[in-house]
């Protein structure tokens, strides 16, 4: 394949994002780098083609790797007030990443339906959003969509872009690990992407550095406290209130998983986090159990390998619940 061949981009996105001057950019509440790589890369190759842009994002911006980028972002009306970036800017279209449907927007999403919009998107769920859509679900990240789309504007990729784009594909695809057969996209994107600068030692390093030592105390507290269940073969932990205050709050719970996931004969790990108004709660397989259904049960939801669901219970009382009914997983 040649270097240059990445996605097609639909013709009328190309017209949309050429024929409107001024554009508010919105990805998903809790956002991840994936989500804002594409932001912020779209962001930069849109006002080099002269127009106007508004990044924002309800946030919150809790995970390690995406709080430096916090700054660019407008927040929501629930967030308080971000020096950097402005606000008088009344754009004329909305281009949505990262999610296809308006509840994933939070607190903004009124004030960005109203306008013609675009969606870029590589989910599979979610009512869909009225106008131009480059939604690929086969696609393992938006940030590949995003690659593709400012090379069909006729733009080449600047280095900063670039490592934007490259922290959101290896952060979705776990460093390419979680790639199944036929996503070479991710590579063919990954080669372009260092090849515009982005580099893949410099942002492992940035990913993998300058975590707390309060946070790797909290991993050694919920490994201790993890259960095995259904001979071992499913494991679950949880996050009180009180080990929040005690070593502060951290999102690492990915170094967790792979731990846990990581152990002879475990299928299914589930982490619960004592919340004020509940528990949230994550499931992860490494086999084909369905944890999209496991979480739909719960009134959640997500893929078959990782999904989630809020439940308003309390820990103690959801604790039973929850044991019950992972012995019948079948
Ligand atoms: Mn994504």
């Amino acid at each position: 394949m040649p270097q240059d061949t990445l996605l097609e981009v639909p013709k009328e996105l190309i017209d949309f994002l050429l024929r409107h001057s001024s554009f508010v950019i919105a990805g998903h509440k809790e956002p991840d780098a994936d989500c804002l790589g594409t932001q912020l890369a779209l962001g930069s190759a849109l006002r080099r083609l002269g127009k106007e842009v508004l990044l924002v994002n309800a946030g919150p911006f809790e995970r390690h790797e995406i709080t430096p980028f916090e700054h660019y972002f407008l927040p929501g009306p629930e967030s308080p007030p971000r020096a950097t970036a402005s606000s008088d800017l009344v754009p004329e279209a909305a281009i949505i990443v990262d999610c296809s449907s308006a509840d994933r927007l939070g607190s903004m999403a009124e004030q960005i339906l109203n306008l013609p919009l675009a969606v870029v998107d590589h989910h599979a769920s979610g009512e869909r959003l009225q106008g131009v859509h480059f939604i690929l679900p086969e696609v393992p990240a938006a940030t590949i969509l995003a690659t593709a789309l400012i090379q069909g504007l006729g733009l080449e990729i600047t280095r900063e872009e670039a490592e934007w784009l490259f922290l959101g594909l290896v952060t979705d695809t776990g460093f390419f690990r979680f790639l199944a057969p036929h996503q070479h996209i991710a590579f063919t994107t990954a080669a372009k992407l260092a090849q515009r600068g982005a580099s893949p030692q410099g942002t492992d390093r940035f990913l993998s550095s300058g975590r707390s030592w309060e946070s790797r105390q909290l991993i050694a507290r919920l490994l201790q406290r993890s259960e095995r269940l259904l001979e071992g073969s499913v494991l679950l932990t949880y996050q009180t209130a009180g080990d929040e205050k005690e070593f502060g709050r951290h999102r690492d719970s990915d170094a967790l998983y792979r731990l846990l996931l990581a152990v002879e004969g475990v299928r299914v790990v589930v982490l619960v986090k004592e919340k004020p108004k509940g528990c949230a709660i994550s499931f992860r397989a490494t086999d084909s159990t369905d944890m999209g259904a496991l979480a739909a049960s719960f009134g959640g939801g997500g893929h078959q390998k990782a999904s989630g669901a809020f439940v308003a219970e309390p820990l103690n009382q959801f604790l039973p619940r929850l044991r019950q009914s992972l012995l019948g997983i079948a």
